[in-house]
C-alpha cells in the first residue's frame, strides 16, 4: 500500500518548491499543509522536534523527515523514477545548492525589496502594493533583514560573489551533472534557487545569459514576482 505523505510548506519558499517539483516528478500524491510565515517556526518544531524550525518537512505515514535534501533522499526510497541521487557528483552538487546558493536566494530578493517594497505584492501573484501595503511590507522586509542577518555590506558582497557561484552552476551543466533528460535533486535545488534570482531585475542579466538559466524554469516554471531593475544602488552589481 502507498505511504501517506503530508508535506509542510511555506508558499514562498524555494526549498519547498524544489521538494514539490520532486514529488510531482515522481508522481507521488501528497497532502500539502501551507503554514503562515512566522508562526511556522513554532509549528515546525512542534511536529519535527526542537531546533527543526524550517520548512519543508514531510511526514511519511507519520514518520518525520526534515529538510529538503533529506526529503528527496526519502523520496528515492518511496518511488524509483526519476532517480534524484543517481551519483556522488549529484549528491555533492545538491549539498552545495542546499547551502551557500540557497541562502543567496533569501538575502538577494529580501535585500532588493527593502528598496522596492511595493514589489512584495508581485510574489503573491498580485500587482505592486498600495501605500498601506507598503507600510506592512517595510515592517516585514525589515524583519527578514534581521532574521537572515542581511546588511548592506553583506548584500554588496553577495552581489560581487554571484558571478563565481553562477560559474560553478555552469560547470555542473557543462559536466552533465545537471541539465539531463530527467530531473535529479541538484537540478531541482538549483532550479528553485535560480528562478528566485531571475525574479530580481538587477541580477537577472547576470543569470539570463548563462547555461544556468535553463535550469531555472525547466522543471519548476517561472516564479511569479518581480523586483524592478534599479533597486540596488548603482555600483553594487
Ligand atoms: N537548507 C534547508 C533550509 C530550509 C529553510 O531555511 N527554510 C526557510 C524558508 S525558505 C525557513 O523555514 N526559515 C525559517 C527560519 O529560518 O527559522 C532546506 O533546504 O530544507
Amino acid at each position: 500500500m502507498a505511504s501517506t505523505l503530508v508535506v509542510h510548506l511555506l508558499a514562498i519558499s524555494h526549498p519547498c518548491h524544489a521538494v514539490q517539483a520532486a514529488l510531482d516528478a515522481k508522481g507521488l500524491a501528497y497532502e500539502p499543509v501551507m503554514l503562515q510565515p512566522g508562526p511556522h517556526i513554532e509549528e515546525m518544531q512542534r511536529i519535527y522536534g526542537e531546533g527543526r524550525r524550517t520548512v519543508p518537512g514531510m511526514l511519511v505515514d507519520g514518520e518525520p523527515v526534515h529538510g529538503s535534501t533529506a526529503i528527496m533522499e526519502r523520496l528515492d526510497e518511496l518511488a524509483p523514477e526519476p532517480v534524484l541521487f543517481p551519483s556522488d557528483a549529484v549528491r555533492e552538487a545538491t549539498a552545495w545548492a542546499d547551502g551557500e546558493l540557497q541562502d543567496l536566494a533569501r538575502r538577494i530578493p529580501w535585500g532588493a525589496l527593502q528598496f522596492r517594497p511595493e514589489a512584495l505584492g508581485t510574489y503573491g501573484g498580485a500587482g505592486p502594493l498600495d501605500p498601506a501595503g507598503v507600510d506592512f511590507a517595510l515592517r516585514f522586509v525589515r524583519a527578514t533583514w534581521k532574521h537572515h542577518g542581511i546588511t548592506a555590506v553583506r548584500l554588496a558582497e553577495d552581489l560581487a560573489g554571484l558571478p563565481a557561484l553562477l560559474d560553478r552552476v555552469d560547470a555542473l551543466v557543462a559536466d552533465g551533472i545537471v541539465g539531463g533528460e530527467k530531473p535529479n535533486a541538484a537540478d531541482l535545488q538549483l532550479g528553485a534557487t535560480l528562478r528566485v534570482l531571475l525574479s530580481v531585475g538587477d541580477v537577472r542579466p547576470l543569470v539570463a545569459s548563462r547555461p544556468a538559466a535553463e535550469l531555472a524554469t525547466r522543471w519548476l516554471g517561472a516564479l511569479p514576482g518581480e523586483v524592478p531593475a534599479g533597486a540596488f544602488p548603482a555600483g553594487w552589481i
